[in-house]
């Protein structure tokens, strides 16, 4: 990732797009780009979601995801979901805006949940992949902190999904 030039700030639910003016890398995360992720078919040019990443701080890298409301099907907006390449690097999450539940889980077969709102945050342990998904109706905001030698892993989940999978039945999130 390039480095952009260290600067201190604060994060808040209302000034987190001067964030995403500042960081390095952004990607956008269409329905095209995600094909075989959800069990439907995505409309190709709808924005799923937005990562806005920057190594900020030493060795600390941050992202700000912004994950869309909606579905496919029954099955609610998620991210592609990942390990790290480094397997001994956690990450923080801390939710700033919306309603969301990262599923995690690690390759000997264990499996969690943590359900996110607004100040929420989650430590996500080293050899754990995860997922974001928006179970609310607005967007989901997000800001993960990762040691910047993290590397993404996506591999493993693009083939063979995650375990769990968030849906809506009767108008709640169901995970099964
Ligand atoms: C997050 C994720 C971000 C997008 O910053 O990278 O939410 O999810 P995917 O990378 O799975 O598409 C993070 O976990 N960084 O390590
Ligand atoms: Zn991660």
């Amino acid at each position: 990732m390039t480095k952009v030039k260290e600067w201190p700030f604060g994060i808040t639910p209302d000034n987190y797009p001067e964030f995403m003016g500042r960081s390095s890398e952004h990607t956008t995360r269409k329905g095209k780009d995600m094909a075989g992720y959800f069990q439907g078919t995505p409309e190709p040019e709808k924005v799923i979601y937005e990562v806005y990443e920057a190594e900020t701080t030493g060795h600390i890298c941050m992202a700000l995801t912004i994950l869309k409301p909606g579905k496919v099907g029954k099955e609610y907006h998620m991210t592609k979901g990942h390990y790290h390449e480094d397997q001994e690097a956690g990450e923080i999450y801390v939710c700033l805006k919306g309603k969301g539940i990262i599923i995690m889980q690690t390759k000997d077969g264990l499996n969690g949940e943590i359900e996110l709102e607004p100040g929420a945050v989650a430590s996500i342990p080293p050899k754990w992949a995860h997922r974001t998904v928006n179970v609310g109706k607005k967007d989901f905001v997000m800001l993960a902190i990762y040691p910047a030698t993290s590397g993404h892993d996506y591999g493993s989940i693009e083939k063979s999904g995650f375990l769990k999978r968030v849906i809506e039945e009767k108008g709640k999130p169901r995970i099964f």
